[in-house]
């Protein structure tokens, strides 16, 4: 089974050559689930506080490109979009970023390279339905590249490119089992494109993707405010593990996640893309956890300030958003800051 033959190959590469090898195959799609609810579809997810390992892949050190492409109708959301734009320019300043830079890589002489920052907005694009109004996750790594092969936007293999699809566009799986996900494509494994999906959840499932309540919101866009938190999530993992190889669970359930699956956090959908950029997607139910760091902090905001049912948690430059925290290698512990 050539779906095998690539997993193997994956887990020699690894075991031959420890260091810095990153598979240019294999991988999953990596979500942020939706929030845990009692009951339903997503009953079985829970957050582990394992700790994550280092499995020998790149992160993203450096300065960091972030191209946006706000998808479908985006025409009277100038606000929503100059706030995802100041959310992450103001972001690498804060303290909450500090526990990104923990995170580090290895080389083949095991010298240690940690991520810097900062993150950027760079060039945006305006993508009106390309691919229409229901986008599976091979439409949405079309929309990406799309976008760079007809240049609207710059190949920048240290950048990080986000997909907004706008409120009436419904994704694959979103609202169902995830709220975002990053992921890469490419033939070379020091050059993939890395991607984010980071949907609106205002119309669609208000309460599954935002901890917001609806319709107050920091910065009264209750869309791009949920937005932040899903973004703030998948930017600190695509910085962290881009390739899915570098900071992920340790231990068995990366072992098992190589040799036998591709793990997903609950209910969630693989993506496994072929050497000829193919993509696989299939589908497993609550299978053990394999998380990224942000995944073991998902849906925990500390203490928040809450007025008039807005409530928020963190302060970038002079905007309030709620953004949950994140794993601190050092402290072993989910926090806003260092
Ligand atoms: C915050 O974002 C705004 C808008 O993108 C930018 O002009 C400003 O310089 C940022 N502030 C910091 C401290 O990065
Ligand atoms: C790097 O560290 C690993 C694990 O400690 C060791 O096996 C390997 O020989 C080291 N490589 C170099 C080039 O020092
Ligand atoms: C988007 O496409 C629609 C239908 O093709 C068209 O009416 C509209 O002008 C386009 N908008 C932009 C900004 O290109
Ligand atoms: C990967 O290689 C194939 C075959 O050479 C090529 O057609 C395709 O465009 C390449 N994909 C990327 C993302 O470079
Ligand atoms: C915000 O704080 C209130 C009061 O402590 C708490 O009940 C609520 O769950 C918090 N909200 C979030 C999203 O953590
Ligand atoms: C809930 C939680 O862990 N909150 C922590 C967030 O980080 C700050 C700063 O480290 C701590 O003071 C909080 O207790």
């Amino acid at each position: 089974m050539k779906y095998l033959n690539i997993v193997f190959c994956i887990v020699s590469l690894l075991v031959t050559t420890a260091i810095a090898v990153t598979p240019n195959v294999g991988g999953r799609l990596i979500g942020m689930s939706t929030r845990p609810r009692p009951k339903g579809l997503i009953s079985n997810f829970h957050v582990s506080h394992v700790t994550i390992g280092y499995q020998g892949g790149p992160i993203m050190t450096g300065a960091v490109n972030v191209y946006q492409i706000f998808y479908g109708d985006w025409s009277k959301k100038a606000a929503a979009r100059k706030l995802l734009s100041y959310f992450i320019n103001n972001l690498s300043s804060s303290r909450w970023f500090d526990i990104t830079r923990e995170y580090f890589e290895l080389d083949d002489l095991n010298r240690t390279h940690y991520v810097t920052g900062p993150i950027r907005t760079a060039k945006y694009f305006y993508d009106n339905y390309s691919h229409g109004k229901s986008l599976s996750h091979i439409a949405i790594r079309n929309i990406v590249r799309g976008a760079i092969k007809r240049k609207y936007l710059p190949t920048d293999y240290n950048g990080i490119y986000v997909v907004y699809p706008s409120e009436d566009v419904t994704s694959q799986d979103f609202c169902e089992t995830l709220c975002g996900y990053h992921f890469y494509f490419g033939n070379d494994t020091s050059a993939m494109i890395k991607y984010a999906f980071i949907g609106d959840p205002s119309t669609q499932c208000p309460s599954a993707c935002s901890a917001l309540q609806y319709p107050n919101s920091p910065n009264g866009l209750f869309g791009a405010d949920s937005m932040a938190n899903i973004l703030g999530h998948e930017l600190v993992e695509t910085l962290t593990d881009p390739l899915a190889s570098s900071w992920i669970d340790s231990g068995e359930s990366v072992r098992f996640l190589l040799g036998t699956h591709y793990l997903l956090d609950a209910g969630s959908t693989s993506t496994v893309q072929d050497l000829n950029s193919r993509l696989f997607l299939s589908t497993y139910a609550f299978p053990p956890s394999s998380q990224e760091n942000a995944d073991k902090c998902a849906w925990q905001f500390g203490n928040n300030h809450t007025k008039n049912g807005n409530m928020w948690n963190i302060k970038l430059g002079a905007r309030k958003f709620l953004l949950q925290e994140n794993l601190s290698l050092r402290k072993q512990a989910c926090v806003m800051k260092l």
